[in-house]
């Protein structure tokens, strides 16, 4: 079984976990959003193709869900000496060498495409994993500082702000102009099942279906595409999902994630069970959708999630 997955960060990597547990012998090609990129220190950081190459290959630190296990920052903390920031991004020692040998290989001319490749050579993911583009695309948040409004990069948002200021918009900038990158198209062109893990549905899937001729893929690939709620109870799973559905004017509830895709996007859909009462409204914008339990409490509750998605996408293909 070939399965392509549209991933951003923590939530696409946890859910990963449990869906090469649930399929072991499936070949599963993820296409990584490459919007929340940030250029620092002369160096370019891919923070969610990290978490995912870190996660499934063993590297990632598990109660924070991004960089490296056992991390130091004495490289951070010398730069800072020299007055060098941003010090609200935290870089560890171990995570710049990734960054530096990335820099490195793109600076002799070689694709982020294959640039991941060969930085997985060393994780063994056990995936595939293709950035949705060798181009640059950096997703911009619309706010409002000291009165003033303008766009700043995703993570000074996310991560300085804390994305405690209301976002009026968020902006793929550069997105119109980039290509999938090689593999990308193909993979979804021969996929088996199409999933959308319970990652952010506006800076992570959203950024990846806004690089043209992706979505247009996944509507017509004739496949299954199921996704999982990141959204439970009315509210994020984790991370602050709530404000950037905010800003593309979608409610923060699973029936309404499930819209915002579409049903010409979305076949099936999964629901926790505390939504249960939202079934009846994804099917009736015709979504088939079941209520499972979808908090990644732990790798077997993940490989449940994972078989729950596998058997939807059953069901919508009979
Ligand atoms: N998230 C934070 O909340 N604070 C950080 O200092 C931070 C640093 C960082 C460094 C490398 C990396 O790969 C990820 C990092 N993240 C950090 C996570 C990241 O900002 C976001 O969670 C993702 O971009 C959203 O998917």
């Amino acid at each position: 079984m070939r399965i392509v997955v549209l991933a951003g960060g923590i939530g696409g990597a946890r859910f990963l976990r449990g869906l090469l547990a649930a399929a072991p012998e499936a070949e599963i090609t993820v296409v990584g959003n490459t919007g929340d990129d940030i250029h620092l220190f002369g160096l370019k950081v891919c923070p969610d193709l990290d978490t995912v190459m870190y996660t499934l290959g063993g590297g990632i630190h598990e109660e924070q869900g991004w960089g490296r296990a056992d991390e130091t920052f004495a490289v951070k903390e010398e730069l800072a000496a020299y007055g060098v920031g941003p010090e609200w991004f935290g870089l560890g020692d171990r995570d710049f060498a990734t960054h530096i040998v990335r820099t490195q290989m793109l600076a002799a001319g070689y694709p982020l495409s294959a640039v991941t490749e060969a930085l997985c050579a060393r994780w063994k993911p056990g995936v595939r994993l293709i950035p949705m583009s060798d181009d640059r695309v950096e997703t911009h948040v619309v706010v409002d500082v000291e009165g003033e409004r303008k766009a700043v990069h995703f993570q000074e948002y996310w991560v300085r702000m804390r994305a405690a200021v209301p976002a009026h918009a968020v902006a793929p900038v550069g997105a119109e102009a980039a290509k999938p990158a090689p593999g990308v198209l193909e993979a979804i062109a021969a996929a088996d099942v199409i999933v959308f893990p319970p990652s952010n549905p506006v800076v992570s899937i959203g950024t990846i279906l806004a690089v043209p001729g992706i979505r247009e893929a996944v509507a017509e690939a004739g496949v299954p595409v199921v996704g999982l709620s990141p959204i439970v109870g009315d509210a994020p799973v984790r991370g602050m999902a709530d404000k950037v559905l905010a800003a593309v004017g979608v409610e923060s509830t699973a029936a309404a994630v499930a819209a915002h895709y579409g049903s010409g996007l979305l076949d099936g859909w999964l629901v926790d069970t505390v939504d249960a009462g939202a079934v009846a409204e994804v099917e009736s914008a015709g979504i088939r959708c079941r209520a499972v339990p979808l908090m990644m409490t732990g790798l077997a509750a993940t490989t449940q999630m994972a078989r729950e998605a596998l058997a939807l996408a059953q069901e919508v293909r009979a």
